[in-house]
């Protein structure tokens, strides 16, 4: 695109915009008016939303500038962290926040007679992630920029994100999310920041001028991937970062053979075809199913950032062995993956670097982040596709594994077992397929896990080959979670208090958090955490009585379990102790119990039909139970729909119970797990991902763990497991399995979970049945401390207080030093 050609040095923005008092108001009606076309008259909620959001963006770009000059000037080493999600939520708060702006804007909506909640209520949850991988996303992103890090988000702008969850009749129903659909006030189309993608077509092969070899891609399908940045503000707002996602065009308007046959419509199709590419996120986490739309995904975006970042590196250099020095990228799981043989293209066909250069340039510039062990998760494409649609990368792939498997030769000789262990083709005789993990660790300097114990069996079970090939370059890098989002904004009640206690410090620098574990017995701060926690529970009984209907005390223990629901993570154990405790009380009503309210919330992947079902299970065991009126005030369970980001940060600073009770060994971390006990939520859980680590930094007592550990799942997979024997043995879990399995909770189809049961007595291959009585046992115990509120208030408060090592900012500050090479670079005027 043209520019000007003599620019005149423009004044940026000043960083101070409402030094006078009424600045803001100001500010608001005049974005309502010239941005948004209103009077106060005709404005919604959402209209104003747009307006501040606006008056945020317009004191967000001066330091965005500033940052994006400071790091040119500065010639920084960049990261680029690769995502195909980056799982947002709302922004306009945390926005105002992070610029220091929420309080005087809440004022000045006030002092409008608008009602600020309302208004933030009103955007648009931005849910382009489906869970655990694309929050971290989104968290990393904050640290990157509170601590000054050069880091760029690059990911898809999907114009549908997360589908909506709706409860029909105990049912999940999907809906498309149309989040863009009123527009979004926070993005900056660059419509002249504009890449082309190439698609299927052939490689032809021919010789320089030097009679090498050289490969032309040709033939190909085309089209486009156009930019728009979404600023980033650190907290502080000393530095602003970009995230930049793309969407695909056409590459014609119409495509013009069509055109020319005169067949407009079919013109028109082809356009729309191109750009489904970036319509819709992929709802499954749980399998790889290798759709070819997905890989088009993948490809596309990395395509359109290699390309960004190359112009950008070379403004400045052209010497392509300067890339490791400058450049670092992070692939988020393997889906950014086939940037490894990109890089490779770009460099060993269109930049004429020989083999060997390229990939030590590449292996420089990549590193990559492994978020789960469970084998049908982990992505690997059938090479017939792969050769359809990006033949040149196939092609590559398949020189970088010779080259990998001759060096694995060398090392030892004669085991070609471990060749075809450790091939980035898998031949498999339905079909070979690329494992796309092998190349993600072939192609990387450093790979790494997101906790302890992850990173540990990745060592020893699915990537034992690599860990012996390449000694030290699998590390660990266990997640965090930011805590201006899951503390200061989620629970402000909580910040008030600490800020109060302790100063405001925190908020940037998590460590200080341990200062208020002296407050711990101090009455004062007793009763006004314990208040705390009160009114967020109030909050969360008043939702689910206006929404769903169901009454809950505030003086139940509210018994929480959010996350993607996976048999892994074993919400239909949680569900066996409902069951346990309501036939408990049936038996014999008078006795006294811990009144429960048990909140569940979660998507199940469209396609996978046993996690519907037990959402279903879950809706059924809740009708029954709520309106039983042998337990009524003693248990309830609630279902609340469309788990988001949103959802959460209203969940989680009402719960007293965070259920982690995922099989030990299949979690890689959790992270809902760090956001819970940081607001004083006590974890009940497996020793799992993160678990482990919460447990040593809380203490033992603080904590209630149970279940088997993951070397004695390990061994009960060797030796043989026979769950039915559990069920034979325990009475109670005979009684509860029965219920369920004879139609107690669905009597209008009894045989509806029959299966799920049957599933259990014969299979149970996450150890729900050998888990029970543990499970159980610790349930008791939390209830047993539960009705020493001195003493759960006590753990609460040292469960806050030495949850620091779970920030992000930890997790962002590791990376940088172990793995990227980065360091902070705060612009010069704000330093
Ligand atoms: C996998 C797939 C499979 C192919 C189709 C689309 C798709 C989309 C996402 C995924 C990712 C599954 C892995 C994941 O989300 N892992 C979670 O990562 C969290 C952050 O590291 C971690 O805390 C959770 O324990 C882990 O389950």
């Amino acid at each position: 695109m043209d520019r000007p050609k003599r620019i005149k040095k423009l004044t940026l923005p000043p960083i101070e915009l409402d030094a006078k008092e009424d600045a803001l108001p100001q500010a608001i009606s005049n974005h309502l008016a010239f941005s948004v076309g209103k009077d106060d008259l005709t404005a919604t909620n959402h209209d104003f939303f747009v307006s501040v959001a606006h008056v945020a963006r317009d004191r967000m770009v001066g330091r965005l500038m500033e940052t994006m000059r400071h790091y040119y000037d500065e010639d920084a080493k960049r990261v680029y962290y690769f995502s195909l999600e980056f799982l947002m939520g709302r922004a306009l708060s945390n926005s105002l926040d992070n610029l220091g702006l929420l309080e005087e804007t809440k004022k000045s909506l006030a002092s409008m007679g608008i009602d600020p909640e309302e208004v933030f209520d009103s955007e648009p949850d931005a849910g382009l992630g489906n869970g655990g991988l694309g929050r971290l996303a989104a968290c990393f992103l904050d640290s990157m920029a509170t601590l000054g890090i050069p880091g760029y988000g690059y990911g898809i702008r999907y114009e549908y994100g997360m589908f909506y969850q709706r409860i029909e009749n105990g049912r999940q129903v999907e809906s498309p999310d149309n989040w863009l659909r009123y527009g979004n006030p926070w993005e900056f189309p660059r419509q002249e920041v504009l890449y082309p993608v190439k698609f299927h077509g052939r490689v032809v092969e021919y010789a320089d001028e030097k009679g090498l070899l050289r490969y032309h891609w040709v033939d190909t399908e085309d089209l486009m991937a156009m930019a728009y940045d979404n600023p980033i503000p650190g907290f502080g707002g000393e530095t602003v970062n970009n995230m930049r996602l793309w969407s695909a065009k056409s590459s014609h308007e119409f495509d013009l053979t069509y055109f020319n046959e005169g067949n407009y419509i079919k013109a028109v199709e082809s356009k729309n075809e191109s750009e489904n590419i970036s319509k819709v996120l992929y709802p499954d986490d749980s399998t790889s199913m290798g759709r070819e739309l997905r890989l088009k995904q993948q490809y596309f975006f990395v395509c359109a950032s290699l390309q960004d970042i190359l112009y950008r590196f070379s403004k400045f250099h052209d010497n392509c062995d300067l890339l490791p020095e400058k450049v670092a990228i992070q692939l988020n799981d393997t889906h950014p993956s086939i940037a490894i043989a990109e890089l490779m293209r770009l460099l060993v066909d269109v930049r004429f670097i020989d083999w060997d250069r390229a990939w030590k340039i590449t292996t420089g510039v990549f590193a990559y982040t492994n978020h789960t062990l469970m084998p049908e998760a982990l992505e690997t494409w059938p090479v017939e596709l792969m050769e359809r649609i990006l033949p040149r990368h196939l092609q590559i792939i398949y020189e970088i594994n010779r080259r990998f498997l001759k060096d694995v030769m060398r090392s030892w000789p004669g085991d070609n077992d471990l060749l075809r262990r450790v091939s980035l083709v898998d031949e498999n005789p339905s079909g070979k397929r690329v494992r796309m993990a092998h190349l993600a660790i072939v192609g990387s300097h450093k790979v790494n896990g997101v906790a302890e114990l992850h990173t540990k069996l990745m060592k020893e079970t699915i990537f034992a080959d690599f860990d012996r090939i390449y000694p030290g370059k699998i590390v660990n890098m266990t997640n965090g979670v930011t805590p201006r989002r899951w503390i200061k904004q989620a629970n402000p009640g909580l910040a008030g208090l600490i800020t109060a206690t302790i100063g405001p410090e925190w908020v940037r620098d998590l460590s200080r958090l341990r200062e208020i574990e002296s407050f711990a017995q101090d009455p004062v701060f007793r009763k006004d955490f314990a208040a705390v926690k009160r009114a967020n529970k109030e909050c969360l009984a008043r939702f689910l009585r206006d929404r769903l209907g169901i009454e809950s005390s505030p003086d139940s223990l509210f018994d929480v379990q959010i996350k993607r629901i996976h048999e892994y993570k074993r919400q239909l154990l949680n569900v066996l102790h409902i069951v346990t405790a309501y036939s408990r009380i049936i038996r014999d009503p008078a006795q006294q119990v811990v009144p429960r309210t048990v909140v569940f919330s979660g998507k199940a992947a469209p396609g996978y039909a046993t996690a519907k079902l037990i959402i279903k299970l879950i809706n059924d065991v809740a009708e029954i139970v709520n309106h039983d009126h042998r337990v009524a005030g003693r248990l309830n369970v609630a279902f609340i729909p469309n788990y988001s980001v949103s959802n959460a940060e209203m969940i989680i600073p009402a719960a007293d119970l965070s259920e982690q009770i995922s099989t030990a060994g299949t979690e890689a971390s959790g992270t809902g797990n760090m956001k819970l006990a940081m607001n004083g939520a006590l974890t009940i859980g497996t020793l799992d991902g993160a678990n482990i680590e919460i447990r040593a930094e809380v203490g033992e007592e603080n904590i209630f763990i149970f279940g088997l550990t993951a070397d004695e799942v390990l061994d009960f997979k060797r030796k043989g497991y026979v769950p039915r024997s559990f069920y034979s043995a325990n009475e109670e879990l005979r009684t509860t399995l029965d219920m369920i399995g004879s139609g107690y909770f669905s009597p209008d189809e009894p045989g509806r979970f029959r299966g799920l049961v049957d599933g259990l007595l014969t299979s149970d291959p996450f150890f729900l049945l050998a888990d029970y009585a543990s499970y159980l046992e610790a349930q008791k115990k939390v209830e047993s401390v539960f009705v020493d509120p001195d003493r759960w208030i006590q753990m609460a408060i040292l469960n806050v207080a030495r949850m620091s090592r779970f920030s992000s900012d930890r997790t962002i500050g590791e990376y940088a030093q172990k793995i990227w090479g980065v360091s902070p670079l705060i612009p010069p005027s704000r330093a």
